[in-house]
């Protein structure tokens, strides 16, 4: 038996409160962040066996560092390292809410997803094929309506599986999602800047990625070495001419060619009530 932590990540309003009291029940006590008045929240999973440990993370958009709650979210997830992150997809905005899945897999972290709302999509007359979406971003999908309780000792359950799988080592490699030119830049430097940085922070992958984007925070945690800024600026001016478009914008870009490729094949919309309609 483990001692288990899970971190709830979400976008605003995607049902991570409701689920966190549905998971928590009365254990939950309320504090705030280290330095910032933004709300922490702590408590025990019940209903289970193990001993797990949830944090309620602030709703969050994207892993960029641009804002206070995205800082403490990313922050969190690199230093305090959860066992697993348990993310949570509003299902009724499915396109929108895997720009931040994206970006959670790419940490390297073992990451779950409640695909929550279901209900409100099922009153809708669509369908999500949950299969389709797994297989598609490469991690479990545990579909849950929060507000009525469904799926949710499912999705605990899935997490507490894959937390004892990454315990055993059995974590796959991740997905090349860019394009070959992008990729070509992300594994050039992963290999020949990465290893060679005194700091460590996420993976190899990721860290080289952020690298690329000129992620102002990573660049200041790593302390890179002039001449590797040099290396890395090199990148992204050949990235920049081949696409004519800023480093920023073509790995946003890349994530949403995923997304949009992803939610064509896994989401039936009812006739007459969108543009996915097959
Ligand atoms: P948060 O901002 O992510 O913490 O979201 P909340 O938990 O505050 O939920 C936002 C709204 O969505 C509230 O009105 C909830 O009652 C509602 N909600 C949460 N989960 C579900 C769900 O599974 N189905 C439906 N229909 N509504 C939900
Ligand atoms: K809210
Ligand atoms: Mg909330």
């Amino acid at each position: 038996k483990m001692s288990l932590r899970f971190a709830l990540v979400g976008n605003p309003n995607c049902g991570k409160t409701t689920l966190f009291n549905e998971i928590t029940g009365s254990t939950q006590y309320v504090g705030n962040w280290p330095g910032v008045t933004i709300e922490k929240k702590e408590g025990k999973a019940r209903r289970v066996q193990e001993d797990v440990k949830i944090i309620d993370l602030p709703g969050i958009y994207s892993l960029s560092p641009y804002s206070l709650e995205e800082i403490i979210a990313r922050d969190y997830i690199l230093d305090e390292k959860p066992d697993v992150v348990i993310n949570i997809i509003d299902a009724t905005n499915i396109e929108r809410n895997l720009y931040l899945t994206t970006q959670l897999i790419e940490l390297g972290i073992p990451v779950v997803a409640a695909l929550n709302m279901m209900d409100a999509v099922e009153a809708r007359g669509d369908k999500i094929d949950t299969g389709a979406l797994e297989k598609g971003i490469g991690i479990p999908v545990v579909p849950t309506s929060a507000s009525k309780g469904r799926g949710v000792t499912e999705l605990v359950d899935k997490a507490i599986q894959v937390a004892y799988a990454a315990a055993s080592g059995t974590a796959k490699p991740q997905a090349q999602i860019y394009d070959q030119e992008v990729e070509k830049y992300i594994g050039n430097i992963e290999t020949n800047i990465v290893p060679s940085l005194g700091k460590k922070t996420g993976n190899a992958r990721w860290t080289a990625i952020k690298l690329l984007e000129g992620d102002e925070k990573v660049l200041e945690k790593m302390e890179v070495p002039a001449a590797f800024l040099k290396d890395i600026e090199a990148c992204r001016k050949q990235i920049e001419s081949h696409y004519d478009n800023d480093v920023e914008t073509v790995i946003a870009d890349g994530r949403y060619k995923m997304i949009s490729g992803i939610v064509g094949k896994a989401v039936k919309k009812k006739s007459g009530s969108g543009s996915l309609t097959i």
